[in-house]
């Protein structure tokens, strides 16, 4: 459990602390990743009228690029210099005729029916990427095979793995219990009411058991 302990480090945004390693997590870590297909598919949808759908064949066509980027937990947990292999969501978006927003917000949502709220403005962000791949390897099941969101500038929560759908809404989606709309790292903004000092030591303290949960639940799986 004490590999889960993050340090503290120079040079992290606020109240963040340095992580050796990037840890399997989320706020359910008891439950296995999903059984996900082994290559991208990506829906688009606009009020739940189907837009578009990207296939591993459309992302390799748009020239997927290394992206290095520190990735922020609102938990407190970071870890630096990851590097992912992907498209800017801005650029799927244009390669289906989203040049301009559609609607205000959009739900990306995964295979295990987790969901993030993202405005039009966070999501298009230049360092908004589709990631297939994470330090070299395809991405796994920890990490989010076999496509994921990645936002670096917002917490982690709103990184969703296993992406399979991206569909846009013309009034602001339910956020999930502890979700932030904006979630801006730089700003702090961990959760949605309460003020981020009074929230960072609760959070820190579910972080190694909460890492030891969700890394043993994957091996579970794969023992079964
Ligand atoms: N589909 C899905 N995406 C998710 C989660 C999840 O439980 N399911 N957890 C989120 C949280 S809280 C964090 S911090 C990161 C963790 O990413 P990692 O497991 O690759 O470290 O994924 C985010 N995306
Ligand atoms: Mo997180």
């Amino acid at each position: 459990m004490m590999r889960y302990w993050p340090r503290r480090a120079p040079g992290l945004p606020p109240g963040q602390r340095l992580m050796a390693e990037m840890p399997r997590f989320s706020d359910l870590p008891h439950l296995p990743p999903p059984a996900m297909p082994t290559a991208p598919r990506l829906e688009i949808r606009n009020e739940g009228e189907l837009v578009a759908v990207l296939t591993a064949a459309d992302l390799r066509a748009l020239g997927p690029r290394d992206h290095t980027a520190d990735f922020h937990c609102v938990t407190t947990w970071s870890v630096t210099g990851l590097v992912w292999t992907g498209v800017p969501l801005r650029e799927v978006l244009a390669s289906v005729g989203m040049s301009d927003a559609p609607a205000p917000y959009l739900v990306a949502r995964a295979g295990d029916r987790r969901e993030a709220v993202l405005t039009w403005e966070d999501a298009v962000a230049e360092d908004v990427l589709l990631a297939t791949r994470l330090n070299g390897a395809a991405l796994d099941d920890r990490h989010g095979a076999p496509l994921r969101l990645v936002a670096p500038s917002q917490y982690g929560y709103k990184s969703v793995k296993h992406l399979i759908a991206i569909e846009f809404r013309a009034e602001q989606p339910r956020l999930m219990s502890k979700e932030h709309l904006r979630a801006r790292v730089a700003f702090e903004e961990r959760h949605p009411r309460l003020p981020s000092p009074l929230v960072r030591l609760p959070y820190r303290l579910m972080i190694a058991p909460t890492a030891y949960v969700a890394e043993r639940s994957l091996s579970h799986r794969r023992t079964n």
